[in-house]
């Protein structure tokens, strides 16, 4: 059996689709060493034709690391590991935003796995950035001024009060997420784990404030990095097809689902790889 994955690059910074690999069967530790690797190297990967059922995702998933399982998102029947995004006119899209998924708790998701299942006619495509590349086009004077500082991320930031007073139940849940999640510091320039490259790690929906600096100074710096990094140049933009499967290293990009197909439905399911301390 040919065992060697394609990977065909989508553009120079970030992106990659993948292909000669059927993620619904477990795979082997060659194919597993080819995935991860080309994940390293270009930090999100596309497969189209995977149709993966939430226990085959979960499994996949597991292989990269133990598995995060949300505190506030629905999951799929029987499996709490994935996250089922149903979105529809009566639950508006909450992804429109640039952000890195987690990034309120100690350890922050690695990898995301994430899988289309019902799409609209139009629409509704993901955007991811590569803070890698927006770290390493930085000017220097820059990089030195955020060397050392830390930033402070917080789950309110992105689960607004107001979005989870439907029920009382949601309420509830959203209110023990509260509890279980106060706002969490992260350094600002971090080092991946695995190939120590730094990359930036602020974002929108969840950073609030750089912890060393006044409020003046960490809105002005943040929104020059929040700028920065969703610059065209670091993107890829995927456009999807049914049964297509996006897998990402949360750990140095950024993504944005965009709403334009709102009201029509969209589904999608994602199982969270969770990481380790961001140094
Ligand atoms: O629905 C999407 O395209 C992405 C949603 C999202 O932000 C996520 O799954 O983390
Ligand atoms: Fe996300």
């Amino acid at each position: 059996m040919n065992e060697k994955i394609n990977i065909i690059a989508l553009g120079p910074y970030i992106g990659a689709q993948v292909s000669n690999l059927d993620l619904t069967r477990p795979l082997s530790a060659t194919q597993f060493e080819q995935l991860y690797h080309a994940l390293m190297r270009h930090q999100v990967l596309l497969l189209c034709d995977q149709a993966i059922t939430p226990q085959q995702q979960r499994a996949l998933a597991a292989r990269f690391g133990d598995l995060h399982i949300h505190p506030v998102y629905p999951h799929a029947e029987d499996i709490e590991e994935i996250i089922v995004l149903d979105t529809h006119q009566n639950n508006p899209p909450d992804n429109d935003n640039w952000h890195t998924d987690v990034t309120f708790i100690n350890t922050p998701p690695a990898i995301a796995i994430l899988a289309s299942k019902l799409l609209p006619e139009s629409g509704g495509d993901t955007l991811w950035a590569s803070s890698i590349a927006a770290y390493e086009t930085l000017s220097a004077p820059i990089k030195i001024m955020l060397e050392g500082l830390h930033a402070e991320h917080d789950f309110k930031k992105s689960f607004q009060e107001y979005k989870y007073r439907r029920t009382e139940e949601e309420y509830q849940r959203w209110q023990q997420a509260v509890e279980k999640n106060p706002p969490v510091q992260h350094p600002v320039i971090r080092t991946h784990p695995v190939s120590g490259r730094k990359a930036l790690f602020v974002n929108e929906g969840f950073t609030t404030r750089i912890v060393e600096l006044s409020e003046q100074e960490s809105n002005a710096v943040l929104n020059l990095l929040y700028s920065h990094i969703t610059k065209p140049e670091f993107q890829v933009r995927w456009r999807w097809h049914i049964n297509d499967v996006a897998i990402w290293d949360n750990r140095v990009t950024q993504h944005y689902a965009n709403a334009d197909y709102y009201p029509a439905r969209r589904v999608m399911h994602r199982a969270t790889v969770l990481g380790d301390g961001p140094f």
